[in-house]
This record gives C-alpha cells, structure tokens and sequence, in this order.
C-alpha cells in the first residue's frame, strides 16, 4: 500500500465473562497469519488471572506482575487481585506502547485480550488510561463479544445491548458486534431484533413472563418495550457480524468490518480526539493568560499607590552606553554578589573578557 505512514488498527475484545473473547483472539491469529502473505498481529493478554491463552502473545501482563502474589501480598480477592494487577501493569502502559509503537510499519493489526470480567476492565480507571492511551496514538476499534446462544431471551439481549451501548458511549470508539458462537446458535434472530423494534416487542411479548396474573404487562415489560426504542438510535451507530471462533465462519466479515471502522475512526475519533486536545490547550492557555493579566493588574495598582516611585522608575535614554548594547540583549540570570563563596554557581558570561572579540583563535583545518 502506498500509505506513507502506514499505521496498524488495535482490535479491543470486551465481553461478558465466557463470550469467548480469547477463543475469538485466536481465531482471528491463526486466520491472519494465514493470509498470503502472512499477517501476524501483535498480540497483547491483559487478563493477569488466565491460566492457559490459546495463543501466543507478543506482550502478557503475566510476564509483569504475578496475580497469585498480588493477591497475597494486598490480601486481595480474585476480582480485587485482578484489579490491582491490571491497575500495576498501566503504570508502565508507556513502554507498552514503545512496544506496539515500534512495530506499527510491519504490523496490520495489534489485538488486546482484556480480563475475563468485563467490568474490570470497562469501569476501571486503568482500563480506560489503557484504552485512552492507545485510542490516541493508532486507529483503534472496540469488538464487543457476545456469546449468541446465552442471548436467546429477550430480557438477556436487551442487558447485553445495554451494556454494550454503555461502552460505546463511554469509549466513543467505533463499535462491532461479534455475534460469536454460530456454529450453536445463527444470531439472525439479534439481526432481526435490532433492524426492527416491533420485531423484538413482539418476541418480549411472546416470552413467559411478560404479563401479571390478570394478563396485563408487567412494569419489566413496560420498561423493555420503551427501552427497545431508546436502543433502536444506539443500534444505528453499528455493526453486526455473527461469527464462530470455533469453526472460523464469519472471521473475514469482520475484518471488513474493522476496515470500515477503521474509516470512521479517521473520520469521526480523531477529529474530536483533536478538538478535545486542542480545546485542553487552550483552557490551559486562558488559565496562563488570566494569571498574567492578573499579576499585570496587580503591578499597575503597585504603580498607581506608590506615584513618587514610579517617576523615579522610567528608562533614562541618556544612560544608554553605546549603540553596541543593544546587541547583548541576552536574558542572563546574572549573580551580581561581589565576594564568591565556595559551592557558589558562577555565571561564565560574567567572566568573559569584553576584549574577546578581537582575538582570533586558531581552528582545526
Ligand atoms: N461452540 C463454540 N464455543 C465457543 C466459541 N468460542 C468460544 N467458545 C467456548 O466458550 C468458552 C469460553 O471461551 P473463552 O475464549 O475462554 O472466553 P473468554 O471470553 O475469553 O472467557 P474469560 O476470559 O474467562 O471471560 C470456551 O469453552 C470456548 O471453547 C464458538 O465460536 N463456538
Ligand atoms: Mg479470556
């Protein structure tokens, strides 16, 4: 490709506890390397807790810190111990990213495996410097993972939608639906759900459950059914792919996908990354300028107390010594104490001799 700075796309998989999202990261490994020519990715696992990834990371948090002696040591449970060691591994989220950083001309796409609990990862101020962080040096995509068949009943998906909505909003990054699992369960049922609300009310409507005793719909329903049309906008703002980490269906649909997000990431995320930044420099620039204009004030009421000083204080033309002054304008921290004391800094434009000028020295050559 002619990109002249060719960047990779980061690939962030979120999802419940079990969607599959490592089985997913392996997938999408071994269907990269297997494109001719290959592709590997970069592959980090931030699960400090797992056991076995069926992959082969480039970065592991388990290299970094050792959850079992996290717990220990912080007296911790699992969830806190995860927390903590996820919140260790950031504070060097730097060389991380020299890491990634390094690779970006001869890698395509740099994938993040996060901690089994979604939350950990989401509502943590770690999981969002991680995602902050990468989000604003390289085009970045979030994969929200669902497993499909655990999705059937209409309560289940709509908590699934509303969670995944919550991190869309919260990321802002572009957004793709990974209906895993196919192979158990085909997700056109969630396809149809979300292009059609009247769809989803009428399968809430069927489910056991919905009506009270004298078959009036319960607060729940009533509560669903208004909710299916606040996330008919959010459902706008997506793509769906159905695939099956397991057997490898639908993998290249969602590197289409991703190339799209990618786009939009281009054409939405860093536009208002930029205006974000551009918006904090110049807070930081009016905070400056206040304090100077203050301090200015704070001078001229000085000036206007102390009148007799102030005439006093009033540049002098005749004091001026030649016409060469000018010229040694140079803002120099002078000490201009007559006695030097040992440990003293010296000012070494003070030593120099006027009469230097003159002098020539000899040069190599
Ligand atoms: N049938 C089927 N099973 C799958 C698929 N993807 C994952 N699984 C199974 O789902 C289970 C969980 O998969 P993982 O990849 O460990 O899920 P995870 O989201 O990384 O899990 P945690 O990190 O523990 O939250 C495993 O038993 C996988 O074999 C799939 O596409 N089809
Ligand atoms: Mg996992």
């Amino acid at each position: 490709m002619a990109d002249e700075k060719k960047k990779p796309v980061v690939i962030i998989t979120i999802g419940m506890a079990g969607a599959g999202k490592s089985t997913f990261v392996q997938r999408i490994n071994s269907y990269l390397h297997s494109q001719d020519p290959p592709s590997p990715p970069y592959v980090l696992n931030l699960d400090p807790a797992v056991t076995h990834v069926p992959y082969e990371p480039n970065i592991d948090i388990r290299d970094t810190v050792n959850y079992h002696e996290v717990m220990k040591e912080y007296n911790l449970g699992p969830n806190g111990g995860i927390l903590t060691a996820l919140n260790l591994f950031t504070t060097k989220f730097d060389q991380v990213l020299e890491l990634v950083e390094k690779r970006a001309e001869t890698v395509d796409y740099v994938v993040l495996d996060t901690p089994g609990q979604i939350e950990i990862f989401t509502w943590s101020a770690s999981g969002a410097i991680i995602t902050d962080a990468i989000a604003s040096s390289l085009p970045t995509v979030v994969a929200y993972i669902i497993d499909t068949p655990r999705t059937t009943a209409p309560a289940t998906f709509m908590s699934n939608m509303l969670y995944a909505c919550s991190i869309l909003y919260k990321t802002k990054l572009p957004f793709i639906l990974v209906f895993n699992k196919t192979d158990v369960q085909p997700h056109n049922f969630a396809l149809e759900w979300m292009q059609d609300f009247e769809a989803f009310q009428a399968a809430l409507a069927a489910h056991k459950g919905t009506t009270d005793d004298e078959g009036e719909p319960t607060y729940m329903h009533s509560l669903m059914n208004s909710m299916s049309l606040v996330l008919d906008e959010f459902y706008r703002h997506l793509t769906a792919v159905g695939v099956s980490s397991m057997t490898g269906a639908g993998i290249k649909e969602f590197f289409d996908a991703v190339q799209a997000a990618r786009a939009e990431y281009e054409k939405e995320y860093l536009p208002e990354l930029e205006r974000a930044r551009k918006a904090r420099e110049d807070q930081l620039d009016a905070v400056k300028q206040d304090s100077m204009s203050r301090m200015m004030k704070d001078l001229e009421l000085d000036r206007a107390r102390n009148p007799e000083i102030v005439a006093r204080d009033r540049w002098d033309p005749s004091q001026e010594e030649d016409d060469d002054a000018d010229d040694e304008l140079d803002v120099n921290i002078i000490d201009r104490s007559e006695e030097r004391w040992p440990g003293q800094y010296i000012d070494v434009t003070q030593m120099r001799r006027r009469d230097d000028q003159g002098v020539s020295w000899p040069r190599p050559g």
